[in-house]
């Protein structure tokens, strides 16, 4: 998929540091590390309510966790899940958006891996999910 966003991250205060445009970096890459770079600067690491005030969408992160809930008219599956750093999260349970086939892998109690984008408000939207 994407380049680790960790990476970004650790570059993009170097690169600024560094004073702007000084390589040929291509307009989205600009604006990516901008967007990074703020987020960055609020991640809440160690905030009460990390998850409301994180907004940033489209992160990729990997954890493992029990599945707590299923909710297959809402497509959610409810993860009691350990922290996840490469998007700041410590460990909670939230409900995850799970589409057909997530939902239909997985129940209530199984331990699980899986790998989710970030959305909006905190959110979280599964791309994989499996039993361990
Ligand atoms: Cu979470």
């Amino acid at each position: 998929m994407r380049t680790p966003t960790y990476m970004i991250l650790l570059a993009a205060p170097l690169a600024l540091a560094a004073c702007d445009s000084a390589e040929d970096a291509s307009q989205p890459a600009e604006t990516m590390m901008a967007d990074e770079m703020s987020n960055a600067d609020s991640m809440p690491m160690s905030d009460d309510m990390p998850m409301m005030d994180n907004g940033e969408v489209g992160q990729s992160g990997s954890g493992e966790g029990s599945v707590t809930e299923i909710d297959e008219a809402e497509g959610k599956i409810t993860i009691d899940h350990g922290p996840i750093p490469a998007v700041g999260w410590p460990a909670m349970t939230m409900a995850f958006a799970a589409d057909e086939e997530s939902l239909g892998k997985v129940s209530v109690g199984d331990r699980v891996t899986f790998e989710f984008r970030t959305t909006e408000g905190g959110g979280g939207e599964l791309t994989a999910i499996a039993k361990q």
